[in-house]
């Protein structure tokens, strides 16, 4: 594959990574999906999966339990050889979790004081409930006469804490508001976990993708502390992820991400390329989270997770039946770091004249992605 795609860059000019996400992106003939590793099935590795075993100290059981994860020790943990610092966890959530952050990523984080892709081209009080103005048509039938799209269905991403600033491609002290504790609490543990203790949730962005999405190629570069490690969490449909080098001419590894899974990108891995280039229904095994109210019964009860009502889940299932949501979430500043604009002059340079605050990544790669609908661009 890599192979092919180098003479097209000798004809085309196209890099290795975009050949990739085209081909992966093309929809009439289908692509050949023999090539995507699957961490669930350990399928198409090529030998490149090795089982990681996690600190199953970091996090007690309870704790784990409190916020739907299976204890620490039975999570199925992988590394990539040639990618060190990558982390998949295929799944680690309980039974009938999922259930519960699905819920959270379509009912409550896109409320406000939450940013999120409708605000830049509507008024507050029409982006005020989201959900209430939904919930109702997604819970009938799908009627024979085409509806108007929910706003539910029009959501393309959400921003927490630190705001994303989609146009200047930076965060700032003055666009923020605060992290929902549940989300930190999740991902303090998953990353507890991996090695990485005193993780800060500061900001995250929840991509929805519908059947026919994609996310362009790109480096989140934006966070001020890249030794921090970047946290994704997967929900509904399945996805292609293609997983870069730091080059584009790199040749990407293609993966699946099913639902409930976990990927953490950090240290060498932290600013690689990456993209989405298919949201794909499910295999059998992986489309259980359909039925996962059935189960809620069994979790634990001194667990943040609140029960989802069946009328809630009616709503959800509807939705992720043909959507994926995605959460990254993302620790900005370094200890004791602060946002250059924070400082008083006397401390907005140092002595050789640079800003402190920065860390300057001149030559890694730059994401594209446009200020309305980042999700559906596709690189250029
Ligand atoms: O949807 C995904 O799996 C990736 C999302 C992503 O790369 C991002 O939001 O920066
Ligand atoms: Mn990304």
């Amino acid at each position: 594959m890599a192979k092919m795609a180098a003479s097209v860059v000798a004809e085309s000019g196209e890099d290795v990574f975009r050949k990739m996400f085209k081909f992966y992106k093309r929809r009439e003939p289908p692509p050949d999906l023999k090539e995507v590793t699957d961490f669930s099935s350990g399928a198409a590795s090529g030998g490149k999966i090795v089982p990681l075993k996690l600190d199953p100290a970091a996090v007690s059981d309870e704790d784990a339990a409190r916020v739907g994860l299976h204890p620490v020790r039975d999570w199925r943990a992988f590394g990539l050889q040639g990618y060190p610092g990558f982390i998949f966890i295929s799944n680690p959530f309980l039974r009938g979790s999922q259930a519960f952050w699905v819920r959270q990523c379509l009912k409550t984080y896109p409320q406000k004081p939450n940013v999120c892709n409708l605000d830049m081209h509507m008024s507050p009080c029409d982006t005020q409930d989201i959900w209430a103005r939904s919930a109702q048509a997604l819970r009938s039938p799908p009627s024979e006469k085409r509806q108007p799209k929910t706003l539910l269905e029009r959501l393309r991403w959400v921003t927490l804490g630190y705001h994303y600033n989609w146009d200047t491609k930076t965060y700032s002290a003055n666009s923020y508001t605060p992290f929902p504790p549940d989300l930190h609490m999740l991902s303090s543990r998953i990353t507890a976990a991996c090695g990485f203790p005193g993780f800060r949730s500061e900001a995250a962005i929840l991509n929805y993708y519908r059947s026919d999405s994609s996310l362009g190629i790109h480096v989140d570069e934006s966070e001020l502390d890249h030794s921090r490690p970047l946290l994704s969490l997967s929900f509904g449909q399945s996805a292609i992820f293609l997983l870069g080098g730091s080059q584009r001419q790199d040749p990407p590894t293609a993966m699946f991400m099913h639902s409930g899974d976990v990927m953490l990108m950090s240290g060498p891995s932290r600013l690689l390329y990456h993209a989405v280039p298919r949201i794909l229904p499910p295999p059998r095994q992986h489309a259980a989270f359909l039925d996962e109210l059935s189960c809620s019964c069994a979790l634990p009860t001194a667990n943040v997770l609140e029960p989802v009502s069946q009328e809630d889940w009616d709503v959800c299932s509807r939705y992720i039946q043909s959507s994926r949501v995605n959460m990254t979430v993302r620790q900005v500043l370094g200890p004791g770091q602060s946002f250059p604009e924070d400082l008083s002059s006397a401390h907005q340079t140092d002595d050789k004249g640079r800003t402190v605050g920065y860390q300057d990544d001149e030559n890694s790669g730059k994401r594209k992605r446009t200020c309305s609908d980042p999700v559906g661009t596709v690189e250029t």
